[in-house]
């Protein structure tokens, strides 16, 4: 079964996407736990931190940055976020493509809030 972020990653599946570079795309979450929540991963599929080899590295560094980035565009880096990255079943993976969610907008609590 073809992986659902690598095919928006390659344009098959359209996308509004909010950035995108030679590593990254970054688009809003289908299914949104916050008033702005936006993925950030690699266009390289990795599956999950679990599967990150250490030359991969570099790019959590690179998503925080665009995640940064993000938040200030939609107006909530003052007030505060959260970038979040959920690995395996009881870390809340349910795509198996790495991912950093980028939430904010609303005050945020425990769990993913
Ligand atoms: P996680 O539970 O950490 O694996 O988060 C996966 C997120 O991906 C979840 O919040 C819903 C989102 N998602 C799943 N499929 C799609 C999709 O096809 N498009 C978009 N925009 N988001 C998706």
């Amino acid at each position: 079964m073809p992986c659902i972020f690598c095919q928006i990653a390659s344009k098959e599946i359209s996308s509004e996407l909010l950035h995108e570079d030679d590593d990254l795309i970054a688009f809003r979450d289908i299914n949104p736990q916050a008033p702005v929540h936006i993925l950030v991963l690699p266009k390289k599929h990795i599956t999950s931190l679990n599967e990150m080899k250490d030359e991969d590295f570099p790019l959590l560094g690179k998503m925080a940055h665009v995640a940064r980035e993000l938040a200030t565009k939609e107006g909530i880096v003052e007030r505060g976020f959260r970038i979040a990255v959920n690995c395996g079943q009881e870390g809340g993976q349910t795509v198996g493509h790495l991912h950093m969610h980028t939430l904010g907008g609303r005050q945020l609590k425990g769990e993913l809030g």
